[in-house]
């Protein structure tokens, strides 16, 4: 390992080892890392050719990918190598590590679900690819000024990237606009505009090394050659436009995840990706079949929510306009091939498109979406439509063009088919099924949380990592002191270390043994980070007057990020970091409370929060979160959840007991009903004397002196808009932290409470859920072999 790295800093970054900077040990290591990738990558396409195994085909707008070093080492079984490599070289392995930027190509949720099913694929040894964009500019990054959120551009591509190996080579041409022409009963499709999609691939290894995919992303190029002639001229700005046209295509994440943006760039990004994929994947197909036919036996493709739902015009414009297949059969080998999750119901973030921007940008896939528009009213007359009014329904669209529609928790299904989609569940009973979300154990228990990691690996062996369900035989730890207290330990451990990274990077000085108290996710008004910050005052309220009675000492932690468009999200971060500022500096209960939030918080961030937390909090109104995967995270690294029955914190609850989780609030059935109940809100603050002073502390400007009518809007539309019932849900909310609060004062038995989280998650193993998609949807088997050395 030594030699390698040595050998990439020369050659490979042209440095000699006496004049490196971390950066530059950091890519060689990278490199070095990667050359131990190739061999089991290539083994396991190999293998994949040679048994003409099914392939998935994983269709993502979004991969949020985080750092690579530690997970690859980890997975290769490679990071005492390295270490010992590196300290015998003088460089420290941790500092190398923190150099690497976080990809951050995703927005939240759906776009880490697509980053752990490509670690869960690779473990498995399911052939796959994931496919992408590759933004020159990822998520943006956070910083606050005087407590406002402000963005700016995030540029990991500014350094090399070493994961990836370039594909100049593998280049499809994807087409805009222009006209369509109907001749002798063909179609041929003359775009106005075209640009070159370029594969970028990194390679995935599964834990172990068993096997390796292929996660390949897109770039785009400009098809036209430089137009030399105009720079001539002088006219510089000619000479470039069609080359940055091009790129903007691959420039930037949409930072949205809301409303669609309603842009036409997005709609470009979405064809863009998915035509080059669905290219790629035929390409690969007719290298080694000559029947289109077989293509459903062949190729399972699933679709990330409905942004690429495309990808169901685009197989079958394929196939009838270059294939000859006809357009009644190229929808029905289509659909077979295809698979669809659904991540949301909330109504403003189902895509809808402009029939007039479409036909604009895709004028033949308007054309095959009126086919198929024909088609299933021709099998289904009175079917919900795709297109309706001006605009096209990309749910409807999906669900049409999918075998097998999911959702991502056993409650969020439940509610596909009795809202979005109860209309098409009536017609296609059998086609909704669920799997509910998980997490990869490697990167969010094994890679992030080396105490208890360790701990647990003594106890059990390390079968666990490929194997989570192992976890089970901690159960029987939970009456042994010794054991318990060792948990303690490894929980105080990461509490330390996170308190000395508060200290350096907010200059905030929390004590490791107050509760932590951890709200992280994207801020929106269904997540509630509202009503998290008004039970913040609340308490704060009652522990100033009284700072001697019998409190619980709590940190107070919030990460997170708003869509920039999104004003009252911007709002909650403004106020969040206002009391923050107020709370913080009470002299009176400086021992007992404080609010901490780091900005710019991404995968990086999760990694070191999560490991340290008690109580994990997961207070979305009931109905809204349609899975949640963070509940996951915390609830395996031992904290405890206060939290609704929404998403997939119903399942947690069912497997780690309801005596080891805190709920609290209206159910989903409550929330739809109490909506009716005229002037709702106004009753429930009414009622509740500590909410009536909260809102009034805010309304007068304690948390905002210098702008005392700030939080006006936001206080006002409490009262009579409420409609994510946060006043509702405060009194229960609060009660329940308060038990919260007693529970943690018997350190044995919170500490018991925990091990039985930790012990009873592996059920949410990204591993599990994978193979629910391999048998419910995608018909394909995880390779024998590897199974057995992953259980073994
Ligand atoms: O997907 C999230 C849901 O809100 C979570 O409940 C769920 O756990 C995860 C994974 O299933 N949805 C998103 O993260 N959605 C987006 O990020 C998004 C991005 C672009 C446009 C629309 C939505």
């Amino acid at each position: 390992m030594k030699e390698e790295i040595l050998k990439h800093l020369r050659n490979s970054q042209g440095k000699d080892a006496a004049h490196s900077s971390v950066y530059d040990w950091r890519v060689a290591l990278s490199l070095a890392l990667r050359d131990r990738m190739v061999d089991h990558w290539f083994r396991s396409t190999r293998e994949t050719y040679e048994s003409g195994a099914k392939r998935v085909y994983y269709l993502s707008m979004e991969f949020l990918i985080g750092r690579l070093v530690e997970d690859t080492a980890a997975n290769l079984g490679l990071v005492q190598e390295a270490k010992t490599a590196l300290a015998e070289l003088g460089q420290d392995y941790e500092a190398i590590v923190l150099n690497e930027p976080d990809a951050a190509l995703g927005n939240g949720g759906l776009g880490r679900l697509a980053a752990c099913f490509m670690d869960s694929l690779a473990s498995l040894g399911i052939p796959a690819y994931g496919y992408g964009i590759r933004y020159e500019h990822g998520l943006f990054k956070q910083d606050f000024v005087d407590g406002s959120q402000v963005e700016t551009a995030e540029t990991w591509l500014s350094q090399r990237n070493a994961w990836e190996f370039a594909r100049p080579e593998v280049q499809f041409r994807i087409g805009f606009g222009g006209h369509v022409e109907h001749h002798e009963g063909k179609a041929h499709w003359h775009p106005w505009e075209t640009v070159l999609a370029t594969a970028y691939d990194t390679p995935v290894i599964g834990w172990k090394g068993s096997w390796g995919n292929t996660l390949r992303l897109w770039s785009a190029k400009p098809e036209a050659k430089f137009d030399l002639k105009s720079f001539n001229r002088g006219d510089y700005l000619a000479a470039g436009r069609s080359e940055a046209l091009a790129r903007t295509i691959s420039r930037v994440l949409y930072p949205d995840d809301t409303t669609d943006a309603g842009k036409e760039l997005r709609l470009k990004q979405e064809y863009f990706f998915t035509a080059a994929s669905i290219m790629d994947l035929l390409r690969r197909f007719l290298s080694d079949h000559d029947n289109i036919r077989e293509l459903p036996n062949a190729v399972a493709i699933q679709l990330n929510d409905t942004h690429p739902a495309i990808a169901g015009p685009e197989l079958v414009r394929l196939m009838v306009d270059e294939h000859d297949v006809p357009m009644a059969e190229a929808i029905g080998l289509a659909r077979q091939c295809l698979g669809y999750t659904n991540h949301t119901l909330l109504p403003e973030a189902l895509e809808r498109w402009h029939i007039g921007l479409l036909g604009r940008v895709l004028p033949r896939h308007l054309e095959i979406i009126r086919a198929i528009e024909d088609d299933q009213q021709a099998k289904h007359p009175g079917s919900p439509r795709i297109l309706e009014q001006d605009h096209v329904r990309m749910g409807e669209l999906a669900f049409i063009m999918a075998h097998k529609v999911n959702g991502v928790s056993a409650l969020h299904t439940d509610l596909v088919k009795e809202t979005v989609f109860a209309d098409l569940n009536r017609i296609h009973p059998k086609r909704i099924v669920n799997e509910t979300n998980g997490i990869t154990p490697r990167r969010w228990l094994h890679t992030c949380n080396a105490p208890l990691s360790e701990l647990v690996t003594q106890e059990i062996g390390e079968g666990w990592v490929g194997d989570l369900e192992q976890l089970k035989a901690l159960n029987q730890k939970s009456g042994d002191r010794t054991f318990l207290d060792a948990f303690s330990a490894a929980k105080r451990q990461n509490k330390e270390q996170l308190a000395d990274w508060i200290a350096q990077s907010c200059d905030i000085q929390i004590d490791p043994a107050a509760m932590f108290d951890i709200q992280i996710k994207r801020i929106h008004e269904y997540k509630r980070q509202l009503m998290n910050i008004l039970e913040t005052i609340a308490l704060w309220n009652e522990m100033h007057d009284a700072p001697n009675a019998e409190w619980t000492p709590r940190v107070k932690i919030f990460g997170g990020k708003a869509a920039p468009g999104y004003h009252v999200a911007k709002q909650i971060i403004h106020l969040i970091n206002d009391v923050a500022r107020v709370i913080n500096n009470d002299r009176v209960t400086k021992d007992l409370l404080k609010v901490v939030y780091p900005p710019n918080y991404n995968v990086t961030m999760a990694e070191r929060l999560i490991p340290a937390a008690d109580l994990s909090e997961q207070i979305s109104t009931a109905g809204k979160e349609a899975s949640g995967t963070g509940n996951m995270k915390f609830a395996l690294n031992g904290a405890l959840t206060i939290g609704t029955l929404d998403g997939a914190n119903v399942e947690i609850r069912e497997h780690v007991g309801s005596e080891n989780f805190f709920l609290f609030g209206l159910t989903a059935q409550e929330v739809v009903e109490r909506r009716h109940v005229h002037g709702f809100s106004r009753a429930a603050i009414e009622a509740s004397p500590r909410l009536t002073r909260v809102l009034g502390q805010i309304f007068e400007g304690v948390f905002s002196p210098s702008d005392p009518s700030r939080y006006h809007g936001l206080i006002g539309t409490l009262y009579d808009h409420d409609y994510f019932l946060v006043t509702c849900d405060f009194d229960s909310y609060f009660d329940t932290q308060r038990r919260v609060d007693e529970v943690y004062r018997n350190p044995q038995n919170w500490a018991a409470m925990a091990l039985r989280n930790t012990a009873n998650m592996g059920w949410f193993s990204s591993d599990r859920t994978i193979k629910g998609y391999a048998r419910d949807i995608w018909q394909v088997n995880a390779s024998e072999k590897v199974r057995l050395e992953l259980t073994g």
